[in-house]
């Protein structure tokens, strides 16, 4: 197989995309990709300052470095869960982050859970005496409370996370799954700030595949962890991911699909939601039916687009009709 744009020998193929490129051209066209998702989303703008969290994995790292390539001003943020019991997880990840910052020269702001907060997010589970009984959902509430609290003391413009399209396709399956409108309505490549003072959050890597992420680290020479969190083990996320991965060997692009149509669709309107969770609905003008556009229902928008009607014989049934009312048909 040859790359599409020099025909040397091609480091990788991309069935989805139907694109085999070369290592150099590869290089090249992730930076692409992402820059135009980023243009595509508006989720950042040059000069702005970004927060990127990194976890010492693939992904977070890649997204640091394509950002920094790119001529973003991107600070990294590495959260240390305390996460060290068996395989050291959160030493290990931390000193990816920071050889990572060292080796390009980045800033690399660190907060530790532990140390700032007093607990580790396993002790924080195992205190835990409300409704939050799993490290999971302890540590996304506690992730997200420090990046905003970061973000804002530091003035960050955006908060940038290492998502992939893998990451985000297996979490709208799994929202549709259970049709969670409420989660399903917020996901999507950017968040716009609820707060003045917080920062946007952003997924600059939402449209490119795991795998490409991982190809990209590997011929950027990103040293990462390979290890996943040990609470990942028997995630729902790496049940859909299977599941998604399957559907994509038959199909190729069929995750990508997946992503993107979800997207069209909510712009479209599919989730036009208010904040209790229930579409908002108006009465339309013209007769007073409930409609999800303000102004006139969708019936009378097409009514009104058609040709002018032909003159009704008098008695408002045409010769042949049967005389059968309006349900007859
Ligand atoms: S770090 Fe935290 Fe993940 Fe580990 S405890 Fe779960 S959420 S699995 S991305
Ligand atoms: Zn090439
Ligand atoms: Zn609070």
């Amino acid at each position: 197989m040859k790359c599409r744009k020099c025909g040397a020998p091609a480091a990788i193929n991309m069935r989805e995309h139907k694109l085999a490129l070369c290592r150099e051209h590869f290089l090249e066209w992730i930076p692409e990709q992402t820059e135009r998702a980023i243009h595509h989303y508006r989720m950042v703008e040059r000069g702005e300052k970004i927060l990127v969290a990194v976890s010492g994995g693939k992904d977070s790292l890649s997204l640091w470095d394509v950002l920094h390539r790119l001529g973003y001003a991107a600070d990294g943020l590495y959260i240390d869960l305390g996460i060290d019991e068996g395989i050291a997880y959160s030493s290990k990840s931390r000193a990816f982050c920071e050889q990572f910052a060292a080796r390009q020269g980045l800033t690399l702001r660190v907060v530790s859970v532990p140390e700032t907060y007093g607990r580790s997010i396993a002790e924080a589970t195992r205190l835990s005496t409300r409704g939050r009984k799993k490290p999971c959902s302890i540590c996304g509430l506690v992730k997200r409370h420090i990046m905003n609290r970061v973000g804002r003391e530091q003035g960050y413009a955006a908060l940038a996370t290492g998502h992939n399209l893998d990451d985000e396709a297996a979490v709208l399956l799994h929202n549709a799954m259970t049709w969670s409108g409420g989660y399903l309505v917020r996901q999507g490549p950017v968040l716009p700030a609820s707060r003045p003072g917080l920062g946007r959050k952003v997924k600059p890597l939402c449209r490119i595949y795991e795998r490409e992420t991982a190809a990209y680290a590997l011929m950027r020479g990103i040293d990462y962890i390979y290890e996943e969190c040990p609470f990942s083990v028997g995630s729902s996320t790496l049940y859909y991911k299977d599941v998604l991965n399957r559907l994509e060997e038959d199909r190729p692009g069929a995750k990508l699909q997946f992503y993107l149509s979800f997207l069209q669709a909510k712009d479209g309107g599919l989730f036009a939601l208010n904040a209790s969770g229930e579409a908002e609905l108006h009465d339309c003008v013209t007769c007073g039916q409930p409609t999800s556009a303000p102004g006139k229902c969708a019936f009378c928008r097409l009514w009104d687009s058609l040709a002018p009607a032909l003159p009704l014989p008098q008695d408002g049934l045409r010769e042949g009709d049967g005389g059968q009312g309006e349900m007859g048909s």
